[in-house]
């Protein structure tokens, strides 16, 4: 049975948002066919025509319905961030945030608020790939009693630049080129790394987007910041400093860059049927939540502007509190519905959350409820299902197009005595948001403050808290990047320019992309954050993948002793096979063929159990084999060798050595397995 029918009803639960939806879902099942009008309709396979042969008439009203429809059905996608995918949940306190904030849902421990949470790539259209090197958009909707709090994030801590101004410029640079929209969904060219050398204010994000945080193994693995610096306001009026943070249970992880590539060609949709998938299976996407917390008077106690966006507060300076988790449990019922028509609103706030002056966030304050006036049609946008507040909304507001409320009564103004001057504004202790009274004095002036000047001291922070392998990576990114800008001379301005993160980094990405050596001197800054770097991420076996590959003829004990102990921590897997259909033990058992050689590749795993075995076509069936490893291996991943393995593997590229795990050579090779495909990646492999 398919999904929409099958668990309509388990859906309904005491989430006060999931009860408001439910009064909107509309399931077709065992249902009459009819217009939008409610008229039954007789014929859904012939347009009314005049004769059997003869044209098509004009008062076919299903028909122009039905069409006119379709021809509709198309809305702008978004700007940035158009590819996205997202599910609900909940989140839930930990510890309460009382002393610095009067939210009501950071208040009492327990206290469970439903969400809905979009991920995005920013750079490419609807339809590009998942695993394009990009920025993830974090983006989670908290439907509290107070009203909508949105908290619109990445998954990486800082921006590319420091000012909204420049934001259309920016964007304009990394889409493709108007002249040939080309390339899609990628930063490879020259207009953004012309934008880059130009704008030197982008040098620590475009560190950030050269390293693994741009390629993600999948959205369950990534972290999410707010990006900016925003307040906390507790009851007494007292104002704090804070930036958010999204940790996920599973860790952060990343792929290579190969791979990342061949899975954009294997499996475009690999992010969102992760995502999918592991929500269906009951295997919830988990994050927990932090803050970072810095006193009002301690504004200006750090050697970076606290305001600049394009700085993180080290963790090791200001360390980030765990205060609750965001567990995602259930799929969308329909993708247009609600994670194409969700509007999310950095301004959209409660009591107890409020903005700071950074100018980035202050320009963003404008830009979403705009640009969702026209992808959305209008203002009335509010009223679609998903972006629905889950308590009451009382106010003047009216008309519009596609208007649903029926606002009843004679009054629709502020101050009146008709209505008795409702509906009526309310104090803060009353739950009314007061914004919080900083206090502000300048001149009016286009200037930035010369506090965010400082563009390389963490640009070089992040570099030095990177592992060899991770340095590794951003060097190959940016030699990839820049290897596919055409103007040699932007090519030597971003050499120049990234000689001031390390000397020797710009060093070699020039000897690789034919220019000259730059000139110029790193920064001095020594200082390095291990927070940063994923090599000090948690590593667990839970959800990972392996891909069995397997003839007939195969070692039954073995191979099922193997796969119960990869079942009994968590691991997943999928039996690969020549062709769909079952195969055959030694001693006459069959197993279910799940994906064949064909339609799968290693790159879609996590790690592989080579079994080998027998096929109709052997020749065929064993160059497949040889070619999953033969990448895996390059990938980094573990391979475990079954005993029936071991010819595939010895005429394979593959070597033994780290993360090679040979039944042969292991009484219980299920758990020195399930170790290897724990730690993911093994980088002191020599891959050449
Ligand atoms: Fe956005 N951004 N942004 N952005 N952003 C949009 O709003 C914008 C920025 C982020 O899943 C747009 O509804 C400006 C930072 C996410 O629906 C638009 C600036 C961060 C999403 C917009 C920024 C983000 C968006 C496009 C410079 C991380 C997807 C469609 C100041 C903190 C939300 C839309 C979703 C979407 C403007 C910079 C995150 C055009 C002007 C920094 C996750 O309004």
């Amino acid at each position: 049975m398919d999904k929409s029918s099958s668990d309509h009803q388990r859906k309904v639960d005491t989430n006060s948002k999931d009860q408001q939806l439910e009064q909107f879902r509309v399931n077709n099942d065992g249902k009459k066919l009819t217009t939008n009008q409610g008229l039954k309709v007789s014929n859904d396979e012939e347009s009314l025509k005049a004769g059997v042969r003869g044209p098509t008439l004009m008062e076919d009203f299903h028909f122009r319905e039905k069409i006119t429809h379709f021809d509709h059905e198309r809305i702008p996608e978004r700007v940035v961030h158009a590819r996205g995918y997202a599910a609900h949940g909940e989140f839930e306190l930990y510890v309460s945030m009382k002393e610095f904030t009067k939210a009501n849902f950071l208040q009492k421990p327990g206290t469970k608020t439903p969400v809905f949470t979009r991920f995005s790539n920013v750079v490419g259209s609807l339809g590009s790939a998942d695993t394009a090197r990009d920025v993830r958009g974090f983006a989670v909707k908290f439907y509290t009693e107070e009203g909508n709090y949105d908290l619109v994030g990445n998954n990486i801590p800082v921006f590319f630049i420091q000012d909204a101004v420049k934001f259309p410029d920016l964007i304009h640079a990394v889409k493709p080129e108007p002249h040939n929209e080309i390339p899609q969904a990628s930063s490879a060219h020259d207009t953004f790394w012309d934008f880059v050398a130009n704008n030197q204010e982008t040098a620590h994000m475009v560190m950030w987007q050269m390293s693994d945080r741009a390629i993600p193994r999948n959205l369950r693995v990534i972290e999410g910041f707010g990006v900016h610096t925003f307040r906390f306001v507790n009851a007494q009026g007292k104002s704090r400093f804070v930036k958010f943070h999204w940790k996920p249970i599973l860790g952060v992880h990343s792929l290579v860059w190969d791979e990342a590539q061949k899975i954009s060609g294997k499996d475009a949709d690999f992010q969102r049927r992760d995502l999918w998938e592991s929500i269906e299976q009951g295997n919830f996407p988990q994050y927990e939540f932090g803050v970072q917390i810095i006193e009002q008077e301690d504004e200006f106690k750090f050697d970076f502007d606290i305001l600049d966006a394009t700085k993180v507060w080290p963790e090791e300076i200001v360390p980030v509190k765990i205060i609750g988790k965001l567990t995602l449990n259930r799929n969308v019922d329909n993708v247009f519905a609600e994670t194409e028509q969700v509007a999310f609103h950095p301004g959209n706030v409660v009591p107890g959350i409020d903005f700071t002056n950074d100018p980035l966030l202050q320009g963003r304050l404008f830009s979403y409820i705009d640009t969702q006036l026209i992808r959305l049609g209008g203002s009335n946008f509010t009223e679609i299902p998903i972006n629905r507040p889950v308590c009451p909304i009382h106010n003047n507001q009216r008309n519009g197009f596609s208007r649903q409320t029926i606002n009843v009564g004679q009054v629709s103004y502020h101050k009146n005595s008709l209505a008795n001057n409702s509906p009526s504004p309310s104090t803060a202790k009353e739950g009314g948001f007061v914004h919080y009274e900083e206090k502000v004095e300048g001149r009016v002036i286009q200037a930035r403050s010369e506090s965010f000047n400082d563009h390389f001291s963490q640009a070089r922070l992040f570099w030095n808290s990177m592992s060899p392998p991770e340095k590794q990576h951003i060097l190959d990114a940016f030699i990839f990047e820049l290897g596919k800008v055409k103007s040699k001379d932007i090519r030597q301005q971003v050499v120049e320019m990234f000689v001031h993160v390390d000397k020797a980094m710009a060093t070699t990405i020039a000897d690789n992309i034919g220019v000259n050596r730059p000139t110029g001197e790193q920064s001095r800054v020594t200082l390095s954050s291990p927070a940063l770097s994923q090599a000090n991420t948690r590593k667990v076996p839970q959800t990972l993948k392996v891909g069995v590959l397997i003839g007939n003829g195969f070692h039954v004990a073995e191979v099922e002793a193997a796969i119960k102990t990869l079942r009994r921590h968590g691991v997943l897997f999928s039996i690969i096979g020549e062709k769909l259909g079952t195969i055959t033990s030694a001693d006459g058992r069959k197993v279910k063929v799940n994906e064949t050689l064909l339609t799968t590749g290693s790159v879609l795993f996590d790690s592989l159990y080579v079994v080998g075995g027998t096929a109709d076509n052997q020749a065929k069936f064993n160059n497949d084999v040889v070619y999953f490893i033969n990448e895996a291996f390059k990938h980094y991943k573990p391979i475990g060798v079954a005993t029936t393995g071991n010819p595939f593997f010895d005429v394979s590229n593959a070597t033994a050595g780290p993360g090679i795990v040979f039944a042969k050579d292991y009484p219980d090779f299920g758990n020195a397995f399930v170790k290897s495909i724990t730690q993911q990646r093994f980088w002191d492999r020599k891959i050449y």
